[in-house]
């Protein structure tokens, strides 16, 4: 029999997009929780032939829970994460507030799959434990330069991101909507998830801003990536930046390798790599867009090519483009939920 499921925050953004994902890929549970705060509570969710109603989130929700999939901010995961492992469950957290505990495993299934091995559901004798998901921007990163790295090993990586509002939320996504149709009949913008106009602009992601000057976003990149990779010598740097676009990031990664590696060998390493495909046609112009990726699995990779600045064969440019719901969120978790399977 399937595990019991609990879907926390199931009315947001990722935990829409958690239902779509287990029913797309059949996930074999026996029996559905969708958990929300009280607002949310008593809400209908038609889901697979049956119509659920949206249950208060309370500490006795994860009674008999085996997986729970977390989506509801930091906060909440904080609070009630402990509770459902206490209880037996293992949570799968999309927050931040868990990744960078050392005994908490940050896993992509198809990067370090290994980093949960010793984790089982408490019905295969485990016991309650948090498996923590990455930060999108990273997941979607190392989707396409892991396979080159585990090649020629980085020794430094420069990123530059372009990142969709769905990052910020349901709320934020439904903004820039707004603000584009207001814009557009020279309305004055409505500005409430962000301090400032987002249609028809670009500007700095809107995470805290640390004494470095980095902001938050960007020291994700940098950490989690040391900690996927098991690797605390790799020399990490990036810029962050929200476009208006809507459901999908696109990063800009310059590579520098221990060894030699030529375009092409990328290429071919890329074309084998799992939950990658290539769009990298120079004649045609044709590279990954968000667009292009949104309400897909894989993350696309471009813009594939030898970085000029160095004569060495030791450089790579690349352009990768995921969709930040799905493979940057709620795919990579219910991936993460099938591997305990
Ligand atoms: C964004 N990556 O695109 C952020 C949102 O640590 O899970 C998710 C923040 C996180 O704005």
């Amino acid at each position: 029999d399937g595990p019991t499921v609990a879907v926390v925050g199931v009315t947001g953004a990722v935990g829409q997009e958690f239902l779509q994902v287990l029913s797309q890929r059949d996930f074999p549970y026996s029996s559905l929780k969708l958990l929300a705060s009280r607002r949310s509570a008593g809400k209908q969710i038609p889901f697979q032939g049956k119509t659920y109603t949206v249950e208060e989130l309370v500490p006795e929700s994860f009674d008999g829970v085996d997986i729970a999939l977390f989506s509801a901010g930091g906060g909440i995961s904080k609070e009630l994460g402990p509770v459902a492992v206490e209880k037996g469950a293992i949570v799968v957290d999309n927050s931040s507030a868990f990744r960078m505990d050392p005994n908490v495993p940050l896993v992509i299934p198809e990067v370090n799959p290994e980093a949960m091995s010793h984790i089982r559901l408490k019905g295969r004798n485990g016991k309650g434990a948090i498996i923590a998901n990455p930060n999108c921007s990273t997941i979607i990163c190392l989707m396409g330069v892991t396979p080159l790295h585990r090649h020629a090993k980085v020794v430094r990586m420069v990123v530059s991101t372009y990142q969709a509002a769905s990052g910020a939320g349901a709320a934020a996504m439904e903004e820039l909507a707004l603000q584009t149709r207001e814009v557009l009949d020279g309305k004055e913008p409505t500005c409430k998830i962000f301090k400032q106009q987002y249609a028809f602009n670009v500007f700095s992601h809107n995470s805290s801003l640390l004494p470095n000057g980095y902001n938050e976003e960007e020291m994700k990149l940098v950490k989690e990536t040391r900690k996927i990779w098991n690797n605390d010598e790799v020399k990490v740097t990036a810029t962050c930046m929200r476009v208006a676009t809507m459901r999908a990031h696109g990063e800009s990664v310059n590579l520098q390798f221990e060894n030699p590696l030529d375009e092409d060998t990328a290429r071919q390493i890329l074309q084998k790599a799992p939950g990658v495909v290539i769009i990298d046609d120079r004649e045609l112009n044709n590279f990954p867009t968000p667009l292009g990726v949104s309400n897909k699995d894989e993350v696309a990779v471009g813009r594939i090519r030898q970085d000029i600045s160095r004569d060495d064969n030791r450089g790579l440019d690349l352009w990768v483009c995921g969709d930040q719901i799905r493979k940057g969120a709620a795919l990579n978790a219910v991936q993460i939920a099938e591997m305990l399977l």
